[in-house]
C-alpha cells in the first residue's frame, strides 16, 4: 500500500470516516491538505540530516546562541529556574571571553491551559497575570546578573507570527492532519500520555485517580478533535540523527535516555486543542476553532529569537538549548522532529541538567519547601548563590539544597580562601606602597637550583607555578565539557595552594629594609597577585561582580581581562609583566563577607575582619 494511502487510512481511523468517504477522499487533492503524495515525498528532503547543524561546531564559528527553557508563569520563579539561567549565563559569558559573538535568550511561556486556569484562580485577565509573573522572572534574572540579550514572551506579536509561519509550513508539507485524540492529558505538564505512562493513585480524599508516572501529576481522560503531527514517521530519522551525533544531547546519560525512547513506537502527537476548552493560546492558522498546542508554540520561541522566519540564518546554526531533565522528551524528540518536518536545521546541542531537591525532598508548593531565589540571593548575594549553584550542581545527578551547605561553602571558598588571600596580599601593613610589586628571578629562578644563595623558592612553590600555569587549559576543558563544578574545584584547589605558599613564606616576618628580604617579599606578593589575577579572570563567567571587584583592586583594566590575557607569571618565563610596578586599584572593602548562621538556618552577612 502506498504511503499516502496508509496515511489516509490512519487519519481516517481517527476521524471515523467510512470506506466510501475514503475513496472519495483518496481522489481529492485537498485531502488532509497534504498537497499530493509526490509533494509529501519531496518534503522528505527536509529530513536530510546533512543539512542539519548537528555537529558541535557551528558553520559560522564565531557565533554562539544559548537558550534557557522559557518558564511557565503560573507561579513565581524558584531556585531550579535560576539554576538553568545561571548555567546558560556562565556559558554565554565564557564564550564571549573566548571571542564569540554570543546571543543568550530566556523568557516566559505564557499560553496554555495551566496559565489560563492560574489567571482565572487569581481573578485576573490572562495577559496582566502573565505580565506580572513574567516581570518577576525578569527582575530575578536582572538582580542575579543573568546577562541575557533577549527576553522572549510567547504572548508577543513577533512570536505569534513565527508560530503561525511554522505551523503553516508543517501543514502545507502534509505533516499535520486532523484527527481525534483520545487519551490521558496532564495539565500541569501540558503533556499527552500513553497508558503505560500513567499509574493508579488516590487524591487527598482517597478518591482513585490516575497520575503521570514521570511527574506524579494527576491526569485526565480527554477526547477531542485535534490536529495531529506525524511524529511516528520521524522515528528512523531521529534515530539516525542521534546515532550520528553522540554529542547532540549531553551529558551521555540523557543521550542514552533519548535513544532508549526511540526504541519504542512513537505515536503521532496532538498539536492543537479545541478552542472552546483552551482559549489562551495562538489560534490555528485557518481554523479559529482550534488553538496551537502550548509545547509547539513554546518550542518555536528559540526560532523566534533567532529571527525566524525571515532572518534566522545567522543565529540558528549556532543554537544550544539548556534544559532540565523534565523536558528532555520535548527537546530531544518532539523539537527535532518538528524542525526536520519544517526543513529547518537541528540545534547544535541540547544540554540537560538534573534537578535540585531540598533537604532530600522534591521541591513542591504542596510541601512548602520551594526555595525562593530572590530571597536567597539577597541573603548570600547574587554571586554567592551563583557560585553555590555552579560549584555544587552536577548535570547528570540531582543535587540537594540546604542553607547550611551554602553558608559553609561560601565562607570557606569565597570569604576565607579567596577573599582572605586578596586581603593578605593587599593589606597596607604588608603592601604599604599599594603596588603590584616586582618579581625577582634570582629569588625564584626558572630552574630549581639547589644551594643557590638568593633562591628562596622551594619545590612546593614550583608545583604552585605549574598548577596555575595549567589552570586556564583545565578550566577551558571543564567548561567545554559542561563540568563547571570541576572548573571551580580546580580553581579552588589552586587558591588553597596559593594561601599555602603565602603562609609558608610568612612575608610579614621579612624585613622591608633589608634589600635581599625586600626582593623576596616583593616576589612573594608578585606571585600571589599573579595567581589572584588568573583566578579573577577565570571566575568572571561564574561570579561576575566578585571577579570585577578583585580585578579592579589589582588594577587590571576591563580590556585586559580576556582569555588571551591569562598568561601567568610572564616574568618567571623571562618576559615583561604589564602589571609590574602598577599602583593597585582603590580598596573597596571586603571581597566576600563571611555569612553568619542565624535561627531557622537563615544567615546574614557578618562584618569580616580586614588585615590592616
Ligand atoms: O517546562 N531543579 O517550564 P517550567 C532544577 N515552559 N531545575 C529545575 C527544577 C529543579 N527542581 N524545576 C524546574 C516548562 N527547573 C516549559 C518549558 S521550553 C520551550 C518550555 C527548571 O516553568 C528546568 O530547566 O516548568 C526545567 O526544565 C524548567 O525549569 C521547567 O520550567
Amino acid at each position: 500500500m502506498s504511503l499516502y494511502r496508509h496515511c489516509l487510512i490512519k487519519s481516517m481511523n481517527c476521524m471515523n470516516v467510512s470506506s466510501s468517504d475514503f475513496s472519495r477522499l483518496l481522489h481529492r487533492k485537498s485531502a488532509l491538505r497534504c498537497r499530493s503524495f509526490s509533494s509529501l515525498i519531496s518534503s522528505r528532503t527536509s529530513f536530510d540530516l546533512g543539512r542539519s547543524a548537528t555537529r558541535d561546531s557551528s558553520p559560522n564559528k564565531d557565533y554562539y546562541y544559548i537558550t534557557t527553557p522559557i518558564f511557565y508563569v503560573n507561579a513565581a520563579p524558584h531556585i531550579g529556574h535560576l539554576y538553568s539561567a545561571v548555567i546558560a549565563d556562565c556559558l554565554h559569558r565564557y564564550k564571549q571571553m573566548r571571542g564569540f559573538t554570543s546571543k543568550f535568550s530566556t523568557g516566559t511561556d505564557e499560553h496554555g491551559l495551566k496559565i489560563q486556569q492560574a489567571a482565572e484562580a487569581a481573578g485576573k485577565d490572562p495577559l496582566s497575570f502573565c505580565t506580572e509573573v513574567s516581570e518577576k522572572f525578569k527582575s530575578l534574572f536582572q538582580s542575579s546578573q543573568i546577562s541575557y540579550t533577549d527576553y522572549i514572551r510567547t504572548t508577543g506579536e513577533q512570536h505569534r507570527r513565527a508560530v503561525e509561519h511554522f505551523w503553516t509550513v508543517l501543514y502545507d508539507k502534509g505533516f499535520i492532519y486532523k484527527g481525534v485524540y483520545e487519551g490521558w492529558y496532564s495539565t500541569p505538564d501540558e503533556s499527552f500520555l500513553t497508558e503505560s505512562q500513567v499509574a493508579d493513585s488516590k487524591d487527598k480524599n482517597g478518591k482513585p485517580i490516575k497520575v503521570s508516572l514521570e511527574s506524579g501529576h494527576q491526569v485526565e481522560w480527554m477526547k477531542e478533535e485535534n490536529y495531529m503531527f506525524r511524529l511516528s514517521e520521524f522515528r528512523p530519522a531521529l534515530l539516525q540523527w542521534l546515532r550520528e551525533n553522540p554529542r547532540a544531547v549531553r551529558p551521555t546519560k540523557f543521550y542514552n535516555i533519548a535513544l532508549q525512547w526511540l526504541q519504542e513506537d512513537l505515536p503521532d502527537l496532538s498539536v492543537s486543542r479545541q478552542r472552546d476548552r483552551l482559549q489562551w493560546g495562538i489560534p490555528v492558522p485557518g481554523d479559529p476553532g482550534q488553538t496551537v498546542y502550548v509545547w509547539l508554540d513554546a518550542l518555536v520561541n528559540y526560532l523566534t529569537v533567532a529571527g525566524y522566519p525571515e532572518g534566522h540564518s545567522q543565529w540558528w546554526p549556532a543554537a544550544r538549548h539548556v534544559v532540565g531533565k523534565d523536558i528532555l522528551k520535548f527537546h530531544a524528540i518532539y523539537w527535532p522532529a518538528f524542525l526536520m518536518a519544517a526543513g529547518v536545521p537541528l540545534p547544535q546541542a541540547i544540554y540537560v541538567h538534573s534537578h535540585w531537591t531540598v533537604s532530600g525532598q522534591k521541591m513542591s508548593k504542596s510541601l512548602g519547601n520551594v526555595v525562593d531565589p530572590l530571597e536567597r540571593s539577597q541573603q548570600y548575594t547574587a554571586d554567592g548563590l551563583r557560585y553555590f549553584l555552579l560549584r555544587q550542581g552536577v548535570l547528570d545527578t540531582d543535587c540537594d539544597y540546604y542553607d547550611d551547605k551554602v553558608i559553609k561553602l561560601l565562607n570557606s571558598e569565597l570569604a576565607d580562601t579567596l577573599g582572605g588571600l586578596l586581603n593578605r596580599c593587599t593589606a597596607p601593613s604588608i603592601n604599604p606602597e599599594q603596588v603590584y610589586p616586582s618579581f625577582c628571578g634570582l629569588c625564584f629562578p626558572t630552574e630549581y637550583v639547589r644551594g643557590s644563595s638568593e633562591r628562596k623558592a622551594v619545590p612546593e612553590d614550583y608545583r604552585l607555578v605549574e598548577s596555575v600555569s595549567r589552570l586556564s587549559a583545565e578550566v577551558e576543558h571543564h567548561f567545554e565539557n559542561l563540568q563547571i563544578y570541576k572548573a571551580l574545584e580546580t580553581v579552588s584547589h589552586c587558591v588553597r595552594q596559593t594561601n599555602g605558599f603565602f603562609q609558608r613564606h610568612a612575608p610579614w616576618k621579612l624585613n622591608r629594609n633589608n634589600p635581599q628580604d625586600r626582593r623576596w617579599l616583593d616576589t612573594i606578593l608578585h606571585v600571589a597577585l599573579e595567581c589572584l589575577r588568573v583566578y579573577g579572570t577565570l571566575l568572571q563567567p561564574v561570579v561576575p561582580m566578585t571577579a570585577d571587584m578583585l580585578l579592579s583592586r589589582l588594577s587590571v583594566k576591563p580590556s585586559r581581562r580576556g582569555w588571551e590575557d591569562l598568561n601567568f607569571l610572564t616574568r618567571y618565563q623571562g618576559e615583561n609583566c604589564p602589571f609590574e610596578g602598577r599602583t593597585l586599584g582603590p580598596d573597596t572593602g571586603i571581597l566576600f563577607s563571611r555569612l553568619d548562621r542565624t535561627e531557622k538556618a537563615e544567615c546574614k552577612p557578618k562584618k569580616s575582619k580586614k588585615v590592616k
